[in-house]
């Protein structure tokens, strides 16, 4: 009887309803779960963009900056900061949250902080399922920021429809970003900061990696946008971007592909914390029967998936 109160306001649009809604995905109750369920498949229609890139290099900045040019063009705008670093809100997402409180108020942007809190499969499978309740409820375009750091955020900008690399100028970062193999899954450039010497350079040096790659005649070519967040320079052209990717991802039928894999990684991760926490509840003895030779870890493996099955 509840529940389906809360679906339908939350189809409805009522924003209280959807702030519940992911309160009851972030702490894993079973009610997020169906209710998310019953939802999905009004979803399908965001654009998702990944906006990734080291702490500090804007990111933040450059969403609030983004949602102002998003809205002027009556696109219906949401925000997921995720922030792995820990597991409590910190100084960080207040400091993000302060900064977007211009947008309080208005119907049209939603913003919400990520923390990792009761969900089994982790950060990873709570921001995907937020993301998933999002598109559902009707937003346009979709902003997930995550710092590049850990794998498990570099995975959830894998499964973006568009990602956003954020570089700054003078301190190594193209560099950097080739370490971490994020370098292949940016769709757009963004060199931040361009009021700072050195973003010429980095230009330079994007764009020289980029030729590396053997291109397919039709492929999607990065571009690289130079921006100053901070005062809004060059977000139109960036926000112009994540629509030409869109268009792409359209016309080539790629997005529905990306749709799929955002499915598959929500139940692999899910998956993933649902062993590992399996695994951790079996105790000590078969850690003792593999270290003594009485028992292999592949048939400890075979055991453990035949427990799971039945
Ligand atoms: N000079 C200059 N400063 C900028 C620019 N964009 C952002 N900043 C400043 O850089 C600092 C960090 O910006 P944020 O937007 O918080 O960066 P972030 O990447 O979200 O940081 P984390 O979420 O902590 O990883 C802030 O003090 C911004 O005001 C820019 O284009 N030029
Ligand atoms: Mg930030």
């Amino acid at each position: 009887m509840k529940r389906e109160g809360l679906e339908s306001r939350f189809l409805d649009r009522n924003e209280r309803a959807l702030a519940r809604a992911i309160s009851l995905i972030e702490a894993g109750d079973e009610a997020g779960q169906a209710l998310l369920q019953r939802v999905r498949r009004h979803g399908g229609r965001a654009q998702i963009v990944g906006v990734t890139g080291s702490p500090g290099s804007g990111k933040s900045t450059l969403t609030d900056a983004l949602i102002e040019v998003a809205r002027a063009k009556g696109k219906r705008v949401a925000v997921v900061a995720v922030d792995p670093t820990s597991p409590y809100s910190g100084g960080a997402i207040l400091g993000d949250r302060i900064r977007m409180m211009r947008h309080h108020g208005d119907p049209g942007v939603f913003i919400r902080s990520m923390a990792t809190r009761g969900h089994l499969g982790g950060l990873a499978t709570a921001t995907l399922q937020v993301v998933a309740l999002l598109d559902a409820y009707g937003f346009d375009v979709i902003f997930v920021e995550t710092v590049g750091v850990g794998q498990s955020e570099v995975d959830i900008v894998r499964v973006a429809d568009t990602t956003v690399l954020v570089l700054t100028p003078g301190q190594g970062d193209g560099v950097q970003a080739f370490k971490a193999g994020i370098m292949e899954v940016a769709d757009v450039f963004v060199i931040n900061k361009f009021d700072q010497p050195g973003g010429d350079r980095l230009r330079r040096e994007i764009k020289a990696a980029l030729e590396l790659s053997a291109w397919a005649p039709e492929a999607w070519r990065p571009p690289i946008v130079q921006t100053v967040a901070s005062e809004g320079a060059g977000v139109a052209e960036l926000f112009e971007q994540l629509g030409a990717h869109r268009e792409h991802l359209l016309q080539t039928g790629e997005i529905e592909r990306k749709r799929l894999e955002r499915v598959r990684f929500e139940v692999a991760s899910l998956l993933r914390g649902e062993v590992q926490r399996r695994v951790e509840a079996k105790g000590a003895a078969f850690v003792e029967a593999v270290l003594a030779g009485e028992t292999s870890v592949t048939a400890v493996v075979d055991e453990f998936l035949g427990a799971v099955r039945s």
